[in-house]
């Protein structure tokens, strides 16, 4: 099978399973696992951030960061198609109390105007706007780098205003690699960054939070209430480390990848993808044909290649440490035949 489902499919690497094998260990919520403190260590340095913390999930890392940055009844606001919104079982409203408010965004990119017009007026009529939520890379966008000079202007804007800001960077590797930008200066304008271990990067599990030391105090309260105190999770904090320190720079294989890949699927007329959009691991494609996304997949899968539907008419593949450059040009002209084969 050529599993381009998600980045999320890998396996841990011999490598990386024998630097899990000799990690040192201790008990992390009395704070005591010295392989977890290296990592958050390590991560809160690539990030610019006084202090991180290790969290099972990049869906808790999100709401930890709402959770710790917002009041019940305040609005989030956020692109239209972002994962918390759509991918996250609706945890925002469950758990903090708040609810989205979604901006249309380009390409996963929204403006200062287009935030502008959202953000409520001080009444006691209205939600309080609260915070604002950017995703970096943008999943169904097709895996889109926010532009930086954006981002300047959001936070600007984000400060005159009042509202803090939070980065879903589950894919921040991805646009750090792609653009030349450093984590750092991605970083530097958000209160909290929640960033994945367990995509791109391929180790098995993990999410880290970053922000000032007050904010990981507070988050590390959410994270104990939301179940997510581990004890000897060294092991895991050891694949992390060797994730980021063995499999970052090689991420430009996988945008690499996506973009042979998207080059060869774009040629099929039962399929519609604006290249400009593939400038990481992701293709997200528009289907052209009566055949559900379902269906396609479905087809796909009895020739031994496995990518999911998002949403209906919508394909994703996702270029991974898993599948070589043969692998996806291979998946590439069968998938191209099977949209061109469909009714
Ligand atoms: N995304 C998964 C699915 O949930 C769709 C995937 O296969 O891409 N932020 C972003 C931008 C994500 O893409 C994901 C995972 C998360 C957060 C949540 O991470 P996990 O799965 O660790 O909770």
């Amino acid at each position: 099978m050529i599993d381009l489902r998600s980045d999320t499919v890998t396996r841990p690497t011999p490598a990386m399973r024998e630097a899990m094998m000799r990690a040192e260990v201790g008990d992390d919520v009395f704070g005591e696992d010295p392989t977890v403190n290296a990592l958050q260590e390590k991560v809160a340095a690539l990030l610019g951030k006084e202090a991180a913390l290790f969290v099972p999930s990049g869906t808790m890392g999100n709401q930890i960061c709402i959770n710790a940055l917002t009041d019940p009844g305040d609005e989030v606001i956020c692109e239209a198609g972002s994962h918390i919104i759509h991918f996250e079982g609706g945890a925002m409203a469950l758990l903090s109390g708040v609810q989205p408010r979604p901006v249309q965004g380009r390409n996963g990119v929204f403006t200062v105007d287009q935030v502008r017009e959202v953000i409520r007026p001080r009444a006691s009529h209205f939600p309080r706007s609260k915070l604002i939520v950017i995703e970096n890379t943008h999943n169904l966008a097709g895996g889109t780098i926010f532009p930086i000079r954006e981002i300047e202007r959001l936070a600007a804007f984000a400060r005159q205003q009042g509202l803090s800001l939070h980065l879903d960077g589950a894919r921040l590797w991805n646009a750090s690699v792609a653009s030349g930008i450093p984590l750092h200066r991605y970083a530097e304008y958000f209160d909290s960054v929640s960033v994945c271990l367990s995509k791109g990067l391929g180790a098995p599990v993990g999410s880290v939070v970053v922000g000032s030391r007050d904010f990981i105090e507070r988050a590390h309260r959410f994270r104990k209430l939301y179940g997510g105190g581990m004890r000897q999770v060294g092991i895991l904090a050891a694949a992390g480390l060797y994730a980021i320190e063995n499999h970052l720079e090689r991420l430009e294989e996988d945008h690499a990848h996506a973009r042979a890949f998207a080059e060869i699927v774009a040629e099929s007329k039962h399929v519609s993808i604006d290249l400009a959009t593939v400038q990481t691991n992701i293709v997200v494609m528009d289907l052209r044909t009566q055949t559900t996304a379902d269906e396609i997949c479905r087809r796909l899968q009895e020739k031994g290649i496995l990518m999911i539907p998002m949403g209906p008419g919508k394909l994703r593949a996702v270029t991974h440490l898993d599948v070589s450059r043969e692998q996806v040009l291979q998946a590439a002209v069968t998938v191209k035949k099977v949209l061109d084969e469909a009714e």
